[in-house]
């Protein structure tokens, strides 16, 4: 059955049909997908019942994956990572971020499974940031070349959210000492488009490399809003059996909190990417 694929926002996100994940995909059932990812940045495929074993395997189509260094991850397979209101503060992912920013070698993507939903809420949003940089006036495009910004877990992961527990304390400073902050620029190419994207986030960039604090801080907070216009985002409403698959070099998220008491339990697994440039 040939892939369709239904568009959702222009600036971003379709959803996929004819492509059952638990499958393996045949060569041209995966250049079409990966086809798709470039076109839509964001992809949706609906009603899969996929395995923890088959998740992984389709994420590993696209490179080796990434072991999260602070939320906890399945018994069976270390890659992947557990995002259970039960056992977090998921707190961290209502904020827009481009995952794991902090890394020298960032994710390329993401392939998230939708495990455990509330009735209503924990929708989650994505930005594509090459329709934001396209958007921005010539001089401020002019004015970003070249500028470089540090990427820091600590700033999605303050010591506060992780209490007393001493277990939990010791294991942030061993992911704090293991991943140091970074600096990337904050224009990113593509590796495969070309297409260059706003590359730094609310979640984990902290300031803008060689300005002063205030300066960065007002820059910042142009490019942090500015990524996050409605024009450039889309919402997604999840149901059951729902797969989400998103190119992490030029998007954002953001998973909305407004459904506590209730449980959601969602499964990622990580595609570590290239440096960027
Ligand atoms: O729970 C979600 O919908 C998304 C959470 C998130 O930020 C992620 O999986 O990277
Ligand atoms: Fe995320």
């Amino acid at each position: 059955m040939p892939l369709t694929l239904e568009p959702i926002t222009p600036a971003l996100g379709a959803v996929v049909q004819g492509v059952d994940l638990s499958q393996p995909l045949d060569a041209a059932a995966f250049a079409a997908v990966e086809a798709a990812l470039l076109e839509h940045q964001v992809l949706f495929f609906r009603d899969q019942d996929i395995t923890q074993a088959q998740q992984r395997d389709f994420a590993a189509r696209f490179g080796p994956l990434h072991v999260h260094p602070i939320y906890p991850h399945s018994d069976e397979f270390a890659e992947i990572m557990i995002l259970d209101t039960d056992l977090n503060d998921l707190a961290d992912n209502a904020l827009w971020h481009s995952d794991v920013s902090f890394s020298e070698t960032p994710p390329l993507g993401s392939v998230l499974a939708a495990r455990v939903l509330p009735d209503v809420g924990g929708d989650t949003l994505w930005t594509s940031a090459t329709a934001a940089y396209a958007a921005l006036p010539e001089p401020i495009k002019q004015m970003l070349a070249g500028l470089t910004a540090t990427h820091d877990l600590a700033k999605s992961f303050p010591a506060e959210r992780f209490g007393a527990d001493p277990e939990a304390r010791a294991q942030l400073e061993r992911a704090k000492q293991n991943n140091p902050p970074v600096t990337h620029p904050i224009v990113r190419t593509h590796p495969v488009t070309g297409l260059k994207a706003i590359y730094v986030s609310e979640g984990f960039t902290t300031h803008i490399n060689g300005l002063p604090q205030d300066v960065s801080d007002s820059l910042l907070s142009l490019l942090f809003r500015h990524v996050v216009r409605p024009e450039f985002t889309m919402r997604w409403r999840w149901r059951a059996g729902d797969v989400a698959l998103w190119d992490n070099r030029i998007t954002q998220h953001f998973a909305v909190d407004d459904y506590r008491p209730h449980r959601r339990v969602m499964h990622r697994a990580t595609v570590i990417g290239d440096r960027p440039f």
